[in-house]
């Protein structure tokens, strides 16, 4: 038996019940509380996630206890907080099975890992005429450094266009690959449209021509079981506090050979070995790219995150939320006069929407006075608002803490918008 948008009511419950999202967002104290009068529903995760009380108390007790600077000191503070930021790591390498934890970056966030790369492996690499590729569906951040870049060097951009649904066009993809091509720069699961695209098939046609691979698991990253070596990618970027972790700490993985090679991206302290007024000499990986004193609160809080994924289990959190946005997709799509923007076959928990009654803005504003956190706008991936030519859609952007009580509060307050503007 099948629902009317073609589920499977066992394969469905049998999602839902692959975490206890009800006990689990206990763990999360900022979801006990009142917004307007009701309770919070926090449906923006795909803005950035809450933090589970562990991820707190990391940062607290680094301040509390162990705060220095890190790989200055020979003092006990110094070795603890290195230790400490060090473990981080390594978690984080484990997490996404990097063969070497020196290939882990901590950077600020995905957009910095992405400028990074463009900035470091394009200006070393690229020349006139060459071509990076890039989807239709990626966010500002992976567009910007490279369109920066072709301005200054000549590089140009050549855009993979995607179906009414979301989905690559793999066939263009393929075509476009070519002797220009440098780079393939793809987001993996689409912050504005849920699509989640078939990285591994595209890191494997671009490998074929010799083309690197880099990726963008912004909103990936926390939703399913991400393997570097897997996919095959050669770069990967994202952002702590998209998986849990605090904000101001991202990764970015590389291929040491890839990494090695490439120049400084930013300089000063930390990411020298010796440094006279004729010629500097840059530290080993990851130090080279680790210019000045870290984010170490970050890193340990996001070493945290990384464990408390892990004890849930990624391919757990998976399901869940695959089947929590299945029945999300179902309830909204059978409201009259609401109409999903995405709708690929291989989603993540991402439920773009747009209403006949509603600016997206106001719908976002009923949706507040109900307690319901959503964001609205063009989610900075401008491209796919002019792809379907709209101007904005609402969002609701699930995490392992909602439950289907958030989505039902959501087609309430739906309704409610349809009562006011309709
Ligand atoms: N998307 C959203 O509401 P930073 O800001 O560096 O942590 O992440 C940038 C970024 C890069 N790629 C994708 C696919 C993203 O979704 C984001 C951030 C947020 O959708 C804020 S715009």
């Amino acid at each position: 038996m099948t629902t009317a948008t073609g589920q499977n009511p066992a394969a469905l419950a049998d999602g839902l019940n692959a975490i206890d999202a009800h006990r689990l967002r206990r763990d999360f104290p900022i979801l006990n509380q009142e917004i307007n009068g009701q309770p919070l529903v926090y449906l923006d995760s795909a803005a950035t996630t809450q933090k589970p009380q562990v991820v707190i108390d990391a940062i607290v007790d680094y301040y509390t206890r162990n705060n220095a600077n890190v790989h200055r000191g020979v003092h006990t503070l110094s070795q603890r907080a290195t230790d400490d930021y060090e473990r981080a790591r390594e978690a984080v390498r484990r997490f996404i099975n990097a063969p070497e934890s020196c290939e882990v970056i901590y950077v600020r966030g995905t957009t910095e890992g992405l400028n990074l790369v463009a900035s470091s492996y394009g200006r070393k690499y690229f020349k006139p005429g060459d071509e990076v590729i890039v989807t239709g569906m990626e966010h500002h951040s992976n567009i910007v450094p490279w369109q920066i870049l072709g301005k200054e060097i000549g590089v140009k951009l050549r855009v993979v266009p995607f179906n009414d649904d979301g989905e690559l066009l793999l066939d263009q993809f393929e075509s476009m690959l070519g002797d220009r091509t440098r780079m393939v720069s793809v987001v993996h699961q689409s912050n504005a449209l849920g699509t989640v695209n078939p990285v591994k098939t595209m890191a494997s046609l671009a490998h074929a021509r010799g083309v690197p691979v880099m990726l963008d698991a912004a909103q990936s990253i926390p939703h399913m079981p991400i393997d570097v070596q897997d996919l095959g990618a050669d770069f990967v970027a994202f952002s702590g506090h998209k998986m849990y972790g605090p904000t101001g700490i991202g990764v970015l993985w590389g291929r040491a050979e890839l990494l090695d090679a490439m120049p400084p991206y930013q300089s000063g302290g930390e990411m020298i070995r010796s440094v006279t007024f004729e010629e500097t000499i840059y530290n080993d990986l990851p130090a080279k790219f680790e210019a000045g004193t870290p984010d170490i609160a970050g890193a340990i809080g996001l070493g945290a995150a990384v464990e408390y994924l892990e004890a849930i289990g990624m391919a757990r959190i998976a399901r869940y939320e695959h089947a929590l946005m299945r029945y999300g997709a179902e309830r909204l799509g059978s409201i009259a006069g609401v109409r999903l923007v995405g709708t690929a076959a291989n989603k993540g928990g991402v439920l773009s929407f747009i209403m006949d009654a509603a600016h997206a803005h106001d719908i976002g504003t009923i949706l507040d006075a109900a307690g319901i956190a959503v964001r609205t706008g063009h989610h900075c991936a401008q491209p796919v608002m002019a792809r379907y030519e709209i101007s904005a859609t609402a969002r609701a952007s699930l995490g392992l803490y909602n439950t289907t009580d958030d989505i039902d509060a959501l087609v309430k307050a739906i309704d409610r918008v349809i009562e006011v503007f309709g």
